[in-house]
C-alpha cells in the first residue's frame, strides 16, 4: 500500500525533521521528557490519520435491503459513443487504467466480471438528505492499480465518467488511503443483477467512507496523477468545481 507507506513516511520524516540537530539538547531530562510526549502524540496522530480513514464502513445484511434506491444526478447518458455501448449491452466496451502507471490497462466487461471480486452491503449517503442500503459486487481497486503497477510519483486516483451536466464532463478523484480501502470497489452489480443505466453501467465506484456524489457513476476511464491541479477545474471533482463541496466527503 504506497499511500499508506508514503503517509507513514511523511509522518515520520516530519518527525525526524523537528528533531534534526537536537541531539545536544536531548541530554536534559525535562528536553527528553517532552520528546517523548511528542512520539506518543505522533503515534497518535498516525492513528487518526491511518487508523481511522482505514475503519471500514458498516455493512449490512439482505434483510436489510431498501426496497427503493433512488436514480440521482444522472440518470441516463447521451454521449454518442455511451449511447452505441449500450444498445449492444457493452459487448465491445472497455474501461482504461492509465496515467501514472508501468502498464496501462484496458479492461472488457468480461475481463472485470472474471476478476476476483467482493460484494459488501453497505449504506450510501447523499448530501441531499437520503440513504439508501444496497448490495454491491465489483473488483477492488487496489487489485487494478496493483495490476497496471501504479508509479511510486501517483498520489490520486481520477474517474473519468461519460455523463455531463451543462457541457462539463463528471469527474471524481481520491487519494491513495481510499483507493487501497478493501471496500473501495468498481462495481458491475447492485443486488445481484447488473447495474442499470440509472445507478451508472456498466461501473461505478462504491467508495464507502464517503459521500454519494464521490461514487463516480457510468466510469470510462481511471487515471493516475500526481496533482488534481490540471484537470478540469482543479478541486478534483464535478460538484468540487462547480459548487464548492468538499473534496474529502468522509462519512
Ligand atoms: N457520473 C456521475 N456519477 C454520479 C452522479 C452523476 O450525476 N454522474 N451523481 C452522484 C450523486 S450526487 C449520488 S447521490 C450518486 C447517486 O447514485 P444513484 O443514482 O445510484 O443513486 O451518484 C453520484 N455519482
Ligand atoms: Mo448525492
Amino acid at each position: 500500500m504506497s499511500g499508506l507507506l508514503s503517509r507513514r513516511n511523511l509522518l515520520a520524516g516530519g518527525g525526524s525533521l523537528l528533531l534534526a540537530g537536537c541531539d545536544r539538547l536531548s541530554s536534559s531530562p525535562t528536553v527528553r521528557e517532552t520528546l517523548s510526549l511528542g512520539e506518543k502524540a505522533s503515534r497518535s496522530a498516525q492513528r487518526w490519520l491511518i487508523g481511522d480513514r482505514q475503519a471500514l464502513a458498516s455493512e449490512f445484511t439482505r434483510a436489510d435491503l431498501s426496497p427503493v434506491f433512488r436514480v440521482n444526478g444522472s440518470a441516463r447518458v447521451t454521449a454518442p459513443d455511451y449511447v452505441r455501448h449500450a444498445a449492444n449491452g457493452f459487448a465491445d466496451w472497455t474501461l482504461a487504467v492509465d496515467g501514472l502507471v508501468a502498464q496501462p490497462l484496458s479492461l472488457s466487461l468480461g475481463a472485470l466480471r472474471a476478476a476476483p471480486s467482493r460484494t459488501q452491503i453497505t449504506r450510501h449517503d447523499c448530501v441531499e438528505g437520503w440513504s439508501a442500503i444496497a448490495e454491491w459486487t465489483g473488483v477492488p481497486l487496489g487489485l487494478l492499480l496493483r495490476r497496471a503497477g501504479l508509479s511510486a510519483r501517483a498520489r490520486y486516483i481520477v474517474f473519468h465518467c461519460a455523463d455531463s451536466f451543462a457541457g462539463k464532463p463528471y469527474y471524481e478523484s481520491i487519494d491513495l488511503v481510499d483507493a487501497f480501502h478493501p471496500q473501495t470497489i468498481l462495481a458491475y452489480a447492485m443486488n445481484r443483477a447488473p447495474l442499470s443505466i440509472g445507478h451508472g453501467a456498466p461501473l461505478r465506484l462504491r467508495v464507502e467512507r464517503q459521500l454519494g456524489y464521490k461514487h463516480a457513476k457510468y466510469v470510462m476511464r481511471i487515471e493516475a496523477v500526481e496533482s488534481l491541479s490540471g484537470l478540469h477545474g482543479g478541486k478534483g471533482g464535478f460538484w468540487e468545481d462547480s459548487h464548492d463541496y468538499q473534496w474529502y466527503a468522509g462519512i
